[in-house]
């Protein structure tokens, strides 16, 4: 990596994209500052230069700015050796089309988490549990996505294990119930030091905060869980 230039990483606390970066920066042990901004307030300068105007960014010295969630991961993975990314362009491919898998399955969980409507809730529900199946059928028999090995794609699944593990006491929202390759791989996955470290330490306690203030389907169905003083606690698994 150049060190002669300053990487900053801009992100959000709770934004799932975000969380896999800072995860991968963490694990590689990259030098960066970070700067957290609100989405729904967004500043001048960052709207100059994100050209969704979506989080995370990456600058690069004063100038280069690398956006999109994937494109950073691989950058980050390329400047830091050794590669979390496979060699053979087959397999890069192949794990290229899961990041973007990965990706739908985040937005589609974070959308069914502050669902407000009912009949959306469910219908997101469904897609998520019929979209786990893929997850287990790439496992096989394996610890990660391409055996025994870490490699980038499977940091790109940190952020669902994370939330699916924050919400696993609640509800019937253990989605995770009929699928044991992934309960087992989910537990490796936020077991690593980096998806620790790879996430705001008050997470839970925003994504709580908004699952309640947004009066979500998952709020409604069990408020005493939400309003419970000792929630943090018991929802978050790394107590440390
Ligand atoms: N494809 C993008 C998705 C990033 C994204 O959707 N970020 C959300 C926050 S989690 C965002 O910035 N949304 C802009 C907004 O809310 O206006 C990536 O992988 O980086």
């Amino acid at each position: 990596m150049d060190k002669r230039f300053k990487h900053t990483l801009v992100a959000h606390k709770i934004c799932p994209y975000s969380m896999k970066v800072l995860t991968v920066m963490r694990h590689k042990n990259v030098n960066f500052e970070i700067k957290f901004i609100e989405t729904h307030n967004k500043p001048e300068w960052f709207l100059r230069i994100s050209p969704l105007g979506n989080v995370p960014i990456l600058i690069i010295g004063e100038e280069i700015v690398i956006s999109e969630s994937a494109a950073i991961m691989e950058y980050i993975d390329e400047i830091t050796p050794p590669k979390l990314m496979p060699q053979d362009p087959l397999q890069k491919a192949i794990d290229r089309a899961k990041f973007e898998f990965s990706n739908e399955l985040i937005r589609n969980l974070y959308s069914f988490i502050f669902s407000t409507e009912q009949e959306k809730f469910i219908r997101q529900k469904e897609w998520l549990i019929k979209h786990f199946k893929w997850i287990e059928e790439w496992l096989k028999d394996g610890r990660y996505i391409n055996g025994n090995q870490l490699s980038l794609v499977d940091l790109n699944f940190v952020p669902l294990f994370v939330a699916l593990n924050m919400l696993k006491s609640t509800l019937p929202c253990d989605l995770l119930k009929d699928f044991k390759k992934l309960q087992i791989y989910g537990e490796v996955i936020i077991s690593l030091p980096c998806s620790k470290t790879g996430r705001v330490p008050d997470y839970e306690f925003l994504m709580i905060d908004g699952i309640k203030n947004q009066n979500t389907v998952l709020y409604r169905s069990n408020p005493s869980y939400f309003n419970s003083d000792y929630k943090p606690q018991r929802c978050c698994f790394f107590r440390s």
